[in-house]
């Protein structure tokens, strides 16, 4: 009988080692999945009360028990949870009283980086109304559109952007949209200013009675996404959501100590779903820039004591290519939380700024599945959990790049890949992976949902991003799909671009792509362009129109000049065999075209240049 016990114990104890030597992963894949149950749990237990826990409840809490403690730090400037929590309080009376927002309403936010962000989402939360972000590099059409589609009655806009809110006032004031800049005066017509009304307001806490029918599923927010096809899209994050998106936080092990820093746009959800609302959730301290600097970023780690950093893979090759300094590895960071991050760069920045913990990611803003690089693995953004996979039902399929879309079988339904090979990622939309879809574009909504997958009448996500599964079950990105090209971290939709280009007297039709460059993490802007009948190119022109009407990072930097455009069987031009040819001039007998900063023109693309780029010495 003793021995019986004593080979069970000895079962027992050996089992682990048995489990870790058939499945190394087997224990981090259960504890990963396990800190997942606990948060979703936390998530719904906060959505059964009453009001429910949302974010704004959780920093009310916050700025209850721990005020004095530094939530904002900002060039030389230090904002405690009280501080903010007083001047969101402000906020929402302003824009209560003054412009006349009740719950349901959406305000637009117009802004850079910087701590009234901030407390202009809080205010705007305790009033019970939803929060467009908008890309402080849009202009024109586009801002008009991404603010139309949002419904906002009211903009709030940075001083600084006053020409960009100038162009459009004309249409703005014919929809009655209340404009006010974010400065205490206001020089132009139309326009009023806010932060005078909320110096004038009173800070004490504003009645929950304000914010009485917001539900876990009322939005809080729209962020936009550039989609496959268009303009930008409004992706509806609802109060559920936010709380969700603060798992990837919580499963990185932030705690109050921390310091998290981040100089991505807060318009994006990487600055604010995660940091921002990480920093609140955890009750940390948020270190903000304004816009991210390779020369000061480690000054700024030291100057905060940060401890926690964000990136997207570009930040970090930035940071590797600065000239090494004897200080390199003095700072107190131990965390980096991104996405997006080449093997090459992670082993280097890793061998150069020292043991930094690299948790990388992969989510959509809009997206309902992400994962996470929980172990180890150099070059991975997660891997395939039996546990995770129970209930998320994400697969990756076999798409047809050059025709855009998911291959089907004789019966008409998608193909799952082997391992080891590339696949479209899709997951099944259900209530565990909600899908919330986009503001006020209903035909984009569903053109992001897949039918008839597996089955007869099975619904999923499409994310339109491209990843494999190796045989060891790690997940890699691969690349995007369709009209999209990712460049300096922002995704650019090919046909707005193009839409563009195509207002240009001389152009006839124009074809965009993104091409890859060495050195550089994802593709840059290329047009393929014909011209009209007996028209010239006049680089000058095309200069001044994308500088006028398109962000930097969305401006063909190359332009191909081709007689014939060709569009593949089911009319759509072909874009994956001009995106693989590139920009070679000594390659490509067609004539080249280079956008010139410095001569404000598109200049004839030389092979000199040609050779500069490859080198990496002239900077794109
Ligand atoms: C950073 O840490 C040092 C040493 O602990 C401390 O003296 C300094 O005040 C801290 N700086 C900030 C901005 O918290
Ligand atoms: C969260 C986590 O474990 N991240 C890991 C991802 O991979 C890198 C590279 O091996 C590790 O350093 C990180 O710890």
């Amino acid at each position: 009988m003793l021995a019986g016990l004593y080979t069970a114990l000895a079962g027992l104890l050996l089992l682990p080692l048995l489990v870790t030597l058939a499945c190394p992963y087997f224990f981090q894949d259960l504890s990963f999945f396990v800190r997942l149950v606990r948060v979703a749990r936390r998530a719904r237990r906060g959505a059964a009360r009453v009001p429910p826990r949302t974010l704004l409840e959780v920093f009310g809490r916050r700025a209850r028990r721990t005020p004095r403690k530094a939530m904002l730090l900002f060039r030389d400037e230090v904002y405690t949870y009280e501080q903010v929590e007083q001047r969101s309080n402000q906020a929402a009376r302003a824009l209560r009283e003054h412009a006349g927002l009740r719950q349901g309403d959406g305000v637009a936010l117009f802004l850079g980086n910087e701590p009234a962000y901030v407390w202009l989402w809080l205010g705007c939360a305790k009033v019970g109304c939803a929060l467009a972000c908008l890309n402080c590099n849009i202009r024109a059409r586009s801002l008009v559109h991404c603010f139309q589609c949002s419904g906002a009655k009211v903009l709030l806009a940075d001083p600084e952007l006053k020409a960009a809110i100038e162009e459009i006032l004309p249409i703005l004031k014919e929809e009655n949209v209340a404009v006010y800049y974010l400065s205490r005066t206001s020089d132009t017509e139309g326009v009023d200013s806010f932060l005078d009304k909320m110096d004038a307001a009173s800070d004490e806490p504003v009645p929950v009675s304000w914010r009485s029918d917001v539900t876990f599923k009322s939005p809080a927010m729209y962020i936009y996404t550039s989609g496959t096809t268009g303009l930008p899209k409004a992706a509806v994050i609802t109060h559920e959501r936010t709380v969700l998106a603060c798992g990837l936080i919580i499963a990185s092990g932030v705690t109050s100590e921390d310091v998290i820093y981040t100089a991505l746009p807060m318009y994006h959800s990487a600055a604010l779903l995660i940091g921002v609302h990480g920093c609140i959730m955890q009750g940390a301290t948020l270190a903000l820039r304004s816009k991210f600097s390779a020369s000061q970023f480690w000054d700024d780690c030291r100057k905060y004591n940060v401890t926690v950093i964000q990136y997207i893979g570009e930040v970090l090759r930035y940071l590797c290519n600065v000239p090494k300094k004897d200080n390199d590895r003095l700072h107190r960071v131990r965390l980096a939380l991104g996405n997006g991050l080449r093997a090459d760069v992670w082993r280097e920045f890793i061998r150069r700024f020292g043991d930094i913990r690299i948790f990388e990611f992969y989510a959509a803003t809009e997206g309902n599945i992400g994962f996470v690089n929980y172990t180890g693995k150099i070059g991975a953004v997660g891997r395939l959990n039996y546990f995770h996979k129970k209930i998320m039902r994400y697969d990756l399929i076999k798409y047809d790049v050059e025709k855009d879309e998911p291959v089907r079988d004789e019966n008409g339904y998608c193909i799952k890949v082997p391992k080891g090979e590339v696949g479209l990622l899709i997951c099944k939309i259900t209530r565990f992976a909600p899908f919330t879809g986009y503001a006020g574009a209903k035909s984009q909504t569903e053109k992001k949902k897949l039918r008839d997958v597996f089955q007869k009448g099975d619904l999923y996500f499409n994310s339109g991003d491209l990843l494999m599964i190796d045989h060891d079950n790690f997940i890699y990105f691969h690349d995007r799909v369709g009209d999209t090209f990712r460049w300096k971290g922002e995704n650019v939709a090919t046909t707005e671009v193009a839409d563009i280009l195509g207002l240009i007297d001389f152009i006839q039709e124009v074809n965009v792509y993104g091409v890859p460059v060495s050195g550089h993490e994802g593709r840059i802007g290329m047009a393929s362009i014909r011209l009209m009948d007996g028209s010239e190119f006049v680089g000058e022109r095309v200069y001044k129109h994308v500088a006028d009407y398109l962000p930097v990072y969305a401006r063909p930097r190359f332009v191909r000049i081709q007689d014939a455009i060709e569009i593949t069987g089911t009319f759509k031009y072909r874009k994956v065999q001009l995106a693989q040819e590139g920009f070679n001039p000594a390659a490509i007998k067609d004539t080249l075209y280079f956008l010139d900063d410095k001569a404000k023109s598109y200049v004839p693309l030389t092979e000199d240049v040609y050779n500069l780029i490859s080198s990496n010495s002239l900077k794109l």
